[in-house]
Formats: structure tokens, C-alpha cells, sequence
């Protein structure tokens, strides 16, 4: 048996750095590799190992001090019959009643650090550390030091925050029900246990959104609950998929369609009755054609990893239809194959089977980007929702005549609101405003789509 003293090994750096934490007290008998003390420097947060089993007689330095390489940290009574009882210890108790000095600290197993001494108690809870050798960490960039800090300020030992590490969970977001607050695994695994269980998990629509509470609205009056049906619910998970993975933008514009909406009625007049009702809506899934044809990043799907995009070398266009039990969004197959008074036939049928509860999942799939129309009913612009896994939509409000200046005086001109929505990850604003542009001559003249 020999008296040791265990002093500052080489941490990297001849610079002192704090005693952020005493992991030990006088009498702990200590496993070789035992944490006894934390140490902090600029760049990393670094735990002491004992050097080998003993016991501890004498503490040679507090919480608080600054120490450098080779400077004393304690004094260790080193011997067979020390490093036996230590293996006594921590054979005969559980892991979580072990007296905090017992505990082997093994940071990179899965035992926990030693409880802080009671006399720490009223101290900072202790700071996120680096198993083992001192490995400086690189600079935090300013974005991840905010969220380091917080999981610094947890209460968990290394075994702890190396288990969130592994399963990417945020320490500081674990409430601990160890002494104190300290972290335990088992509140590791619950915590991922509970998020698992959470809504929309498991199809990847993990938010990291605090739930919302249920709330009692008939504390404040009258209520009545109306069930959803599966339409809605649906399609509201849809959309909320999309609002929470699609980074959206919308690009406004108002499109001149005076010559178009007066050769839309004239041919209407000239059909008749009986011909085919040539609607704005037909014109647009058409001008949309066109444009996507030119434009096939709008046209396209990105993959699931980032890291591709599915460009589509077929142009199907869902079209946004209000039902009794919710929206539905059938698909025209090949838009940019059909003339206008084919689109508005296709439309008007696929409308009225919506609203008749008869489309079949084959009309409902393949769309490689939807439109939108409220014009029918008003509004001047809105943001309409991305149809993911397409990467844009374009939403239609109510046309008006507005007066326009024509370089010399105003006109009158029936102007048509455009608001297309788009996954910003997947298209720039310019070429959104392109496209848009493009739309917007298209129905002032269609001749352009001659060209
Ligand atoms: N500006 C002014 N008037 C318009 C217009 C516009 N942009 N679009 C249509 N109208 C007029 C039409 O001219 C028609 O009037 P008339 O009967 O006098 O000719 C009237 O509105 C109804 O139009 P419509 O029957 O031709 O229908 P539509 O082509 O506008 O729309 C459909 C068809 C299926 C899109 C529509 O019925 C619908 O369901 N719209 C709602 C879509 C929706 O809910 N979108 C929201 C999705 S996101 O929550």
C-alpha cells in the first residue's frame, strides 16, 4: 500500500483552467479510472480518471480553483486491498443506491458518474464533459453554442449524455428524477418512449413542437363537438405534413386576362347550351401546362434525402375541388396533351365525381403540381399549401377590373390575382418569379404559347 498524490495529467493545454467539479470526498474508495474531478477550459470540458484503485485521504483542491498540468488534485492511498473493496462496493449495490464515490464512472459503459457531494449541492449543476483523454473541441459555431449551453447546464453524468448522444436526444429536454434533477437512463428512455408515442412520430412528422394541451371550451360557454370525418382528417395531416416540411413562399401576381375572359364568353356564347363550358379554371390548367413544360424545376419532386431531384416527363395537374366532406384534389392526366375544350370537359367531370363521392385513388394520384381556384367565390390573394411531393401550387382569387395605366391614361382591365406557393428548398424566388411571369403573359395573350 502507498500514499500517491494524483495530479493535473496533460490536458492539451499549459494555459489553468477551472475546477468546474470535485467528483470524490475523503474515504471514497476508488476504481482505477474513477472520475475525481471535471475540469473546464475555453474549448472542452474534461473529466480526471484516477489513475488506478485507492483511497482517497486527502482532497487537495476545491470547486472553483484553477489548476494546471501536473498541479495536485488529491491524495490517494493506492493498494490491492483498496481496489478490492471498491469492487465489494460496487458488486454488492445496485447502480443508483451506490454512494457517489463508489461508482466507477466508465464513460464510455454505460455507469453513471458519481453523485456530486452533498457540500456541491447548492452549486451549478454540473456541465456536460468529454470522456476520458482531453480532446479540445473545435469552436462551437454561434448557432450550436446556444443549444450546447442549455444541454450543459443538465444535471447528467457522461454515461447519460453519451446515451442521448447515441440516440440524438437533447439532454436539457430530459426531465431528470435522479437526486437533484440528475438525469437517469431510464428518463432517457422514457422521454424517447413518450415522443415515439406521440402523434404523427412514427410517419416522420416529428416536430420538436411542444404538444398542444387539450383545452375545455365549455368552461367559457356552450359547445358541441362535431366528429371529423376521414376525409378531413386526412387531408389535414396531409397539410400539416407539408406546412412543417416545405419551407413555402408565395409569389403574387395579377395577370390582365380583359382579351381572354372576352374570347372565353364569346366562345361560350358561340358553343351554346349544349357545347362543353369553357371555364377560367380550363384556361389556366392549360396556361400552367405550358409553363411547367418550360420551367420543368416546377414539374419535379425532390427526394426524400435532399439529395436529388425527380424531374417529371409527364405534366398531370391536380385541381383543388370543394366537397360537402372536404377538399378533394383530383389530377388531369397529360394537361399539356389536351386542348382547352378538353381540359374544362375533364375538369368539369372530375368536379362533379369529387363531389359524388366517386373518384377512384388512381384519379386522386400521380399529380406532378396543383391549382387552386377560389375565384368563383373571392378573395384577392392567398397562400395556398404545396401538395407535397409536388413542389408548387398556384392559388386563383377573384378577377376585378382595376384601372391600369396604359402609358398614357387609365383602362380599365380585368385583372386576375395569382399566388403561387413553392418548396423554397427546390426553387430560387427569381425562378419563381419567372414562372409566375410567364403565367401571367400567357393569359394576357395566349398567343404566346404559340411561340
Ligand atoms: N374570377 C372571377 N370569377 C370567377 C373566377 C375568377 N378567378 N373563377 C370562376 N369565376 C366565376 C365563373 O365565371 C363562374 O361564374 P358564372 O357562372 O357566372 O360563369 C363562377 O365563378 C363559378 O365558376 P365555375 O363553376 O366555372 O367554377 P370554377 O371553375 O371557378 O371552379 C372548382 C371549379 C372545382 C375549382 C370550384 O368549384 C371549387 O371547388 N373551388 C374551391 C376550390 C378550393 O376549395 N380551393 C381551396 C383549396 S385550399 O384550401
Amino acid at each position: 500500500m502507498s500514499m500517491e498524490i494524483v495530479r493535473v495529467p496533460d490536458i492539451g493545454s499549459d494555459d489553468a483552467v477551472d475546477v468546474i467539479e470535485v467528483s470524490v470526498k475523503v474515504g471514497d474508495q476508488l476504481a482505477e479510472e474513477t472520475t475525481i474531478v471535471v475540469l473546464e477550459s475555453d474549448k472542452a470540458t474534461v473529466e480526471v480518471p484516477s489513475p488506478k484503485a485507492g483511497t482517497v485521504k486527502k482532497l487537495l483542491v476545491k470547486t472553483g480553483d484553477r489548476v494546471k498540468q501536473g498541479d495536485p488534485l488529491l491524495e490517494l492511498e493506492a493498494g490491492a486491498e483498496a481496489a478490492v473493496s471498491a469492487e465489494k462496493a460496487s458488486a454488492e449495490k445496485p447502480v443508483e443506491d451506490k454512494p457517489a464515490a463508489n461508482k466507477p464512472a466508465e464513460p464510455e459503459r454505460t455507469a453513471e458518474i458519481p453523485e456530486r457531494l452533498e457540500k456541491d449541492a447548492a452549486e451549478p449543476p454540473v456541465v456536460a464533459r468529454q470522456p476520458a483523454k482531453p480532446t479540445p473541441a473545435a469552436a462551437p459555431s454561434a448557432q450550436s453554442a446556444q443549444a450546447e449551453a442549455s444541454s450543459a447546464a443538465a444535471h447528467a453524468g457522461p454515461a447519460v449524455r453519451k446515451l442521448c448522444r447515441e440516440m440524438g436526444v437533447d439532454v436539457a429536454a430530459v426531465t431528470g428524477t435522479g437526486p437533484r434533477g440528475r438525469v437517469l437512463q431510464e428518463d432517457v428512455h422514457s422521454w424517447v418512449k413518450q415522443r415515439l408515442a406521440e402523434p404523427g412520430v412514427g410517419s416522420g412528422g416529428m416536430s420538436g413542437l411542444p404538444a398542444l394541451p387539450e383545452m375545455d371550451f365549455s368552461r367559457f360557454g356552450p359547445v358541441e363537438r362535431v366528429e371529423l370525418n376521414k376525409l378531413r382528417k386526412v387531408s389535414a395531416a396531409n397539410l400539416h405534413r407539408s406546412w412543417l416540411t416545405i419551407p413555402h413562399v408565395t409569389q403574387h401576381d395579377l395577370a390582365d386576362i380583359t382579351e381572354l375572359e372576352a374570347f372565353r364568353q364569346s366562345e361560350n356564347a358561340r358553343l351554346g347550351k349544349e357545347g362543353v363550358k369553357l371555364t377560367m379554371l380550363a384556361f389556366l390548367v392549360r396556361v400552367c401546362a405550358v409553363a411547367l413544360a418550360k420551367f420543368p424545376r416546377f414539374n419535379s419532386s425532390m427526394t426524400v434525402d435532399g439529395e436529388a431531384l425527380i424531374e417529371k416527363r409527364y405534366i398531370h395537374i391536380g385541381v383543388a375541388v370543394e366537397t360537402e366532406n372536404g377538399l378533394m384534389v383530383p389530377v388531369l392526366r397529360d394537361a399539356d396533351k389536351k386542348g382547352i375544350v378538353q381540359i374544362a370537359a375533364e375538369v368539369s367531370e372530375l368536379a362533379a365525381k369529387a363531389r359524388n363521392r366517386k373518384l377512384t385513388p388512381a384519379d386522386m394520384q400521380g399529380g406532378t403540381f396543383s391549382i387552386s381556384s377560389l375565384g368563383g367565390i373571392g378573395g384577392t390573394a392567398f397562400t395556398p399549401i404545396v401538395n407535397w411531393p409536388e413542389v408548387a401550387i398556384l392559388g386563383v382569387s377573384k378577377s376585378e377590373m382595376m384601372p391600369r395605366w396604359n402609358g398614357s391614361e387609365f383602362e380599365p382591365r380585368l385583372m386576375l390575382p395569382l399566388s403561387l406557393s413553392y418548396d423554397h428548398r427546390v426553387i430560387d424566388g427569381a425562378d419563381a418569379a419567372r414562372f409566375i411571369t410567364y403565367l401571367n403573359q400567357l393569359l394576357t395573350d395566349m398567343r404566346r404559347a404559340l411561340l
